[in-house]
């Protein structure tokens, strides 16, 4: 190791001061040197250990004191175990049955309940825990039997009341839920709710529907620019008593009006006579389509309207759809 000091003059400027070292080794520390920052690496040492016993602790407590996630009920062999627990359906899986279509049993060319029974083993094997029937009620069938004549009787195409009994305890038995459609927005035009509305302004059921003159200087104009889902316009004119009913569907789907009180506890009463048949729940249809506003103002166009679309879509539907109105 060379070590050269240069000293070229005494003024400041021209002081040259180089320290080298050939070897370019930094020079080994002495043991007095090491004994003195033993005492700081001791000190580090035992701080890091300290720090990772108190993450460990903290993550365990962490772990302790954490909401616990609600734990999952696991059916098995695909049945729902507890049948008094209310929320089945949290866990269920659902198999919807269109019946008109799904199995034939009678050779009429229409499926039916005693065909939807013969099919459980098959559902049993798909590991599904809840049938949905799509309407199975007295229809004339304008819709699919979305269009309900009466809603506490069963469609002689379906079978009979008797018929339904025997299949609901059949399907309890092997563990299956059964789900019924509730249709709220509108009955058959056939109901009789509706055949006593149409018939006077002052019959008891008029206000089950909804009823409007026309519009313009003859009132020979629909009452607004509503249309109706399936196209056209959703008023449909009735010369008994000149004036138009509303149907957000088929004109043979007439609207009803789920702002008076007695369709409510009628709807209601529909329920409960299924629930005490003993009916695990109900699908909703159309929900989004069960109230409409009150000021049957027009609705605006849809300006992003094109002519391949729907015909429903030429109007933007604030009015008419998805309502948020407190009943
Ligand atoms: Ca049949
Ligand atoms: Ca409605």
């Amino acid at each position: 190791m060379s070590n050269e000091v240069e000293f070229n003059s005494l003024t400041k400027d021209d002081v040259k001061i180089r320290f080298e070292d050939p070897s370019g080794i930094p020079s080994k520390p002495t043991d007095e040197e090491v004994a003195k920052h033993r005492k700081t690496r001791l000190i580090l040492v035992v701080f890091f250990a300290i720090a990772v016993v108190a993450m460990v602790v903290v993550a365990v407590i962490i772990i302790i004191v954490a909401p616990q996630c609600e734990k999952k009920e696991v059916p098995e062999n695909g049945k729902v175990k507890d049948t008094t627990d209310e929320n089945w359906w949290k866990n269920a899986v659902i198999y919807q049955v269109y019946p008109l279509s799904f199995k034939d049993s009678s050779d009429d060319g229409y499926g039916d309940l005693k065909g939807i029974a013969e099919k459980m083993d098959y559902f049993t094997e798909l590991g599904v825990n809840a049938l949905g029937l799509s309407p199975i009620y007295q229809s004339p069938m304008a819709d699919g039997g979305y269009d309900i004549s009466n809603y506490t009787t069963i469609d002689k195409t379906f079978g009979t009341m008797e018929g339904f009994e025997e299949f609901l305890k059949e399907a309890h038995e092997k563990g299956f839920k059964i789900i019924m459609e509730f249709v709220p927005n509108h009955s058959s035009n056939k109901h009789p709710w509706f055949e006593e509305s149409k018939k006077s302004k002052d019959n008891k059921f008029r206000d089950y529907y909804i009823w409007r003159d026309g519009a313009g200087v003859g009132k020979n104009q629909t009452p607004n620019n509503w249309i109706s889902v399936f196209g056209g316009s959703a008023w449909t004119y009735d010369n008994t008593t000149d004036q138009y009913y509303l149907h957000q569907f088929h004109k043979e789907q007439p609207d009803l009006n789920l702002r008076n009180d007695e369709v409510k506890a009628e709807l209601k009463k529909v329920l409960k006579f299924w629930l005490d048949k003993g009916v695990d729940g109900f699908r909703v249809n159309a929900a989004q389509f069960l109230l409409e506003d009150e000021s049957f103002d027009d609705e605006p166009e849809n300006s992003n309207y094109n002519m391949s679309d729907p015909t429903y879509d030429m109007l933007d539907h604030t009015l008419t759809y998805g309502k948020k109105v407190k009943l």
